[in-house]
């Protein structure tokens, strides 16, 4: 599993304020806190509160970049900002994310192009997100053809079936795993898959429970990376039987604690 660390979010309070005052040290200690967790991948977030969020993604990406050397997932529904980011990228980056809504998608396959980036593409357009997987999977259908059609390789697509908080959204819960399985059918190579796995359990109690025991279900179904709180010991844990479970992974006495780290 590629785990993305979701903590640099403005929806965080710390972080909010950080970026307002642009003050490095909060996103920092974070940046290098999740990479010793074991992320793969940085989310980066400015939040909903900012102003000038193109200023905001540049300063963020300059100052998570002089804590570490991972590579960066730009988390913004503002392609200016995200353009602004990978501008002063170190690595190749992720994009994240585009909607299947054909102006959007034009833009961001090209960006990806020029910038040599992977691209989250999510299950919904100008109508929302779709209530059953089966029009899940035609949205996908949909970022999959634009995808090979800008050039860009299938396997640089992540494709987000989109889950929504389990105490609203119930009924989503079997449509999303669905989609994860028949996604992995769309094209050859398939795209990969992702979740915002936290969403699963926002407004919930007994979060983290909630998030490892999707999580493990999802993994079933095809799930090949989440962005997530890389800072939960037992999720890490989750993931490392669930990858022995599924036989992706070489049953050891010691599996958790050798696995843990390679997730
Ligand atoms: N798909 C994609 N990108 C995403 C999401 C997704 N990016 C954002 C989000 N969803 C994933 N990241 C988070 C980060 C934090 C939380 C949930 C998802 C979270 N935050 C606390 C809350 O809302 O309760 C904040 C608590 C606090 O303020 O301290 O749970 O689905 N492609």
């Amino acid at each position: 599993m590629i785990i993305i660390g979701e903590r640099i979010n403005g929806m965080f309070r710390d972080i909010a304020r950080a970026i307002r005052e642009k003050d490095p040290n909060p996103v920092q200690e974070w940046a290098k806190e999740q990479e010793a967790m074991g992320a793969d991948y940085l989310d980066l977030n400015v939040g909903p509160a900012v102003d000038d969020r193109v200023s905001a993604m540049k300063w963020l990406v300059e100052a998570v970049q002089e804590a570490s050397k991972l590579p960066l997932c730009l988390d913004s529904t503002d392609y200016d900002a995200i353009e602004a980011g990978l501008e002063v990228c170190r690595n190749p980056a992720m994009i994240n994310s585009v909607p299947a809504i054909q102006e959007k998608m034009d833009r961001v396959f090209a960006m990806a192009l020029k910038y040599n980036t992977e691209v989250i593409g999510l299950a919904m357009n100008e109508e929302g997100i779709p209530k059953n997987a089966e029009n899940r999977v035609a949205l996908a259908m949909e970022l999959v053809a634009n995808c090979d059609a800008h050039g860009l390789s299938l396997d640089r697509l992540y494709i987000d079936p989109l889950v929504l908080p389990c105490n609203v959204g119930q009924d989503h819960g079997p449509e999303v795993l669905e989609t994860l399985r028949q996604v992995k059918l769309l094209s050859d190579p398939p795209p990969r898959t992702i979740l915002g796995l936290s969403n699963i359990s926002q407004g919930t109690k007994d979060r983290e429970l909630i998030n490892r025991t999707f999580a493990v279900m999802a993994m079933a179904c095809g799930l090949d990376s989440a962005i997530a709180d890389v800072c939960d010991q037992e999720l890490l844990a989750a993931v490392a039987t669930a990858r022995i479970l599924l036989n992706m992974d070489i049953y050891c006495d010691s599996y958790v604690d050798v696995f843990k780290s390679l997730k």
